[in-house]
């Protein structure tokens, strides 16, 4: 569905895909847990998902002349690491902008973690008073035309690099990969578990796995704890990228988003969420983070537990990376 896109490589290939035994017998043994390791795709800055949408965003930044990359998210945004990284990488400059998205405990929370690694890469990074709203957001349009004013050439990448026309395209490129790596492994993944917030990775995901009537076994962990509006934004790219690839039609039923685990709020962890952090790093030697990963690990261990997989099941869990947020969370995990 891809070949007709350019692409310039940031990963380095296929992501492994590991059996997650220790968890699976935890579980019960009734459904079979393997993990795709986005989080391990590229020496780029830690890697993670940001960095499968943005190969196919790079050749679109370097044709149209720009010199600075302009982006934005949280904090602790993860996305922004890898814009940092990538500006690095191509040699643009980078602007940043960092919104209060989480109300925060940790009194190094703005010290450490993805806005140090940004800073380092040379990103300046500006920290913004507003709070939680994946959208089109006023700081950003102003770090825009900033740039501008200052005789730069800004290109635009959005949250989470997904309301750009070509955000998309990454995460089905995973489902064809994914494809691939059944056929290596004589196997067949019944569902795909996936954290959604911003919406490309799970709007990509559907796309790539529509090819084989799959859609709707991708199944969306919310962590945005705004589930109306990312459940509208999967939709929207979902359709956006279907019709840029020709895929066929994606309705708002294939869009399966499960809202019970985002809770209190973006950005917070609750106690399950802590918990599923400790349990799969205990038994896998897997980090998950509390605002992403670690929401969706609560969410399939949860789901394995009330026997939403059918017995028999192979169940894929797409870690997209987002550990280094942890280092702002030192003060919940101070006993481990
Ligand atoms: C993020 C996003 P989408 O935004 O594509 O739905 O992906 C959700 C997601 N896992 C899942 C990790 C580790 C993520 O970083 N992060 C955002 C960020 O600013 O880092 C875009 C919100």
């Amino acid at each position: 569905m891809l070949a007709q896109f350019e692409r310039y490589p940031l990963t380095f290939g296929p992501t492994p895909i590991e059996p997650l035994k220790r968890l699976t017998a935890h579980l019960g043994g009734e459904v079979e847990i393997f993990a795709k390791r986005e989080d391990c795709n590229s020496g780029l800055a830690y890697g993670g998902n940001k960095l499968r949408k943005l190969e196919y965003i790079v050749p679109d930044a370097i044709k149209s002349g720009a010199d600075t990359l302009v982006s934005i998210g949280g904090v602790q945004s993860n996305h922004t690491r890898m814009v940092a990284a990538v500006a690095a990488k191509i040699g643009m400059k980078c602007r940043l902008i960092q919104e209060a998205w989480v109300p925060h405990e940790d009194a190094v929370y703005d010290r450490v973690g993805n806005i140090l690694l940004s800073r380092i890469m040379g990103a300046q990074t500006q920290l913004v008073d507003d709070g939680f709203d994946i959208g089109i957001r006023d700081s950003w349009k102003r770090a825009l035309a900033e740039v501008e004013a200052e005789g730069g050439k800004p290109y635009a990448i959005p949250a989470g690099a997904s309301v750009h026309k070509y955000g998309g395209l990454g995460y089905v490129g995973f489902a064809e990969e994914v494809r691939k790596q059944e056929a290596e492994m004589g196997l067949r993944f019944d569902y795909v578990v996936v954290c959604t917030v911003t919406g490309s990775t799970h709007a990509g995901m559907l796309v790539g796995f529509s090819a084989d009537g799959r859609a709707r076994n991708v199944i969306g962990i919310d962590a945005s704890c705004t589930p109306a509006q990312t459940k509208a934004q999967v939709l929207d790219i979902a359709q956006n990228t279907a019709a840029l690839v020709g895929a066929g039609d994606i309705v708002a039923d294939d869009v399966v988003l499960n809202e019970d685990y985002a809770y209190p709020v973006y950005g917070v962890p609750s106690q399950e969420t802590v918990d599923a952090i400790r349990l799969s790093a205990r038994l896998e030697g897997m980090i998950t983070d509390p605002v992403y990963e670690g929401k969706s690990m609560q969410g399939m261990i949860d789901l394995v537990k009330k026997g939403f997989f059918p017995k028999g099941s192979k169940v894929l869990y797409a870690h997209l990376g987002g550990a280094p947020a942890l280092n702002g969370y030192s003060y919940t995990f101070r006993n481990g």
